[in-house]
């Protein structure tokens, strides 16, 4: 227990057999339970979580008959905290990589109310991100975090891909777990299902680690870039519908594909003039130029409308958190203040 709520810690692991190991022994004594999720790992995995259980009740090992992504090994977790009628479950990886001593920050303004989910953000508050982030990956994860803002309607939002989260009841029972994407991407996914339920979300400083000589991540880029990017757009078209035609109305989701059209159809005319010009030496004629300059433009200042529209929507439910997070923020600066909250705050 902490402050008077149970905690679930959910760890999705696939061929973790040796890092499992320091992960289970730093969970802290508030966790109430812990359970792993063998998406039929091949390393013998099991038989390690197995013995560890022996030693510690709260580990519950959950076994996937066949192996369907980290997403669904979290759903997994998620539907157990679900069924033991736990307050709140947050997760972390099985490969040692999240510091859970950490995991105090994120239930915090889950317990005061300020949020439904906690994210991770490697980046906030001087975060090491910038600096030990493989650079590959930092520009990944800018690229993928832009995106997002825009697909799950969280624009304050930032290093989306991070899976150290926590999240409370209400939202554990909101949200449609069997439609989420089960795959890598889940946490872009999970947060554009948390945005259409009204559901509100913060950004929590965390460090990031790095295991020297460890397989920091078994994400693949390439496919997992051709995979990701279609699902953020179908997305957001799901959201836009969802939100502001099925459940609400707002006319920005006319804006939005008003402003795609036109952007698409000025583009367009665009490469055929340049084609032209290059191919054919073709001068272009100022009838045509005209039209293409007025398409992109309508299509530009009605896309930036639509987005500005849509981040005001958003901020009904997030502005009156916004104290806390400067609170949060002071401190997460001062190590100390961590460590008295803590004891002002332990019920366990
Ligand atoms: N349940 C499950 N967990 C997985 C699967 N693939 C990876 N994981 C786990 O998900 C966590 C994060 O995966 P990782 O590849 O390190 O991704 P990253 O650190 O977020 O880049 C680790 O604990 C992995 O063992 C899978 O197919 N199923
Ligand atoms: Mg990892």
């Amino acid at each position: 227990m902490y402050r008077n709520h149970s905690i679930a810690l959910v760890i999705p692991a696939y061929n973790e057999a040796r890092l499992i190991v320091p992960t289970l022994k730093s969970v802290p004594s508030e966790v109430d339970r812990i359970f792993v999720v063998d998406d039929c790992s091949t390393d013998g995995m099991d038989k390690v979580v197995l013995e560890m259980q022996k030693d510690d009740s709260r580990i519950h090992l959950i076994r996937h008959t066949i192996n369907q992504g980290p997403g669904a090994g979290i759903i997994s977790g998620y539907k157990s905290t679900i069924n033991e009628n736990l307050d709140i479950a947050v997760v972390v990886g099985g490969d040692n990589q999240m510091p859970l001593d950490e995991m105090y920050r994120f239930l915090d303004p889950i317990i005061d109310d300020y949020t439904d989910y906690a994210k991770g953000n490697r980046f906030m508050e001087k975060g090491n991100a910038f600096r030990d982030m493989p650079k590959l990956r930092l520009v990944g994860n800018t690229i993928i975090s832009l995106m997002t803002k825009i697909s799950s309607g969280y624009y304050h939002i930032f290093d989306v891909v991070d899976g150290y989260t926590a999240i409370n009841k209400r939202a554990l029972q909101l949200v449609d777990w069997d439609s989420a994407w089960k795959k890598y991407g889940y946490p872009m996914d999970f947060l554009m299902r948390l945005n259409v339920e009204g559901l509100r979300v913060i950004d929590i400083p965390r460090r990031a680690i790095y295991l020297p000589g460890e397989r920091q991540s078994q994400i693949k880029g390439l496919h997992y870039a051709i995979n990701v990017s279609p699902m953020l757009l179908k997305n957001f078209i799901h959201r836009m519908i969802f939100k502001y035609v099925f459940s609400n109305f707002h006319p920005l989701v006319f804006l939005f594909f008003f402003g795609a059209f036109f952007l698409v159809l000025g583009l367009g005319v665009g490469f055929y003039i340049l084609f032209e010009k290059f191919f054919h030496d073709i001068i272009p004629s100022a009838g045509i130029t005209s039209i293409c300059a007025l398409f992109i433009s309508l299509g530009a200042q009605s896309t930036f409308f639509a987005m500005f529209f849509d981040m005001q929507e958003g901020m009904g439910y997030q502005r009156n958190f916004g104290n806390y997070l400067t609170d949060i923020r002071k401190i997460n600066s001062n190590p100390d203040h961590r460590s008295k909250k803590n004891n002002i705050n332990k019920e366990s």
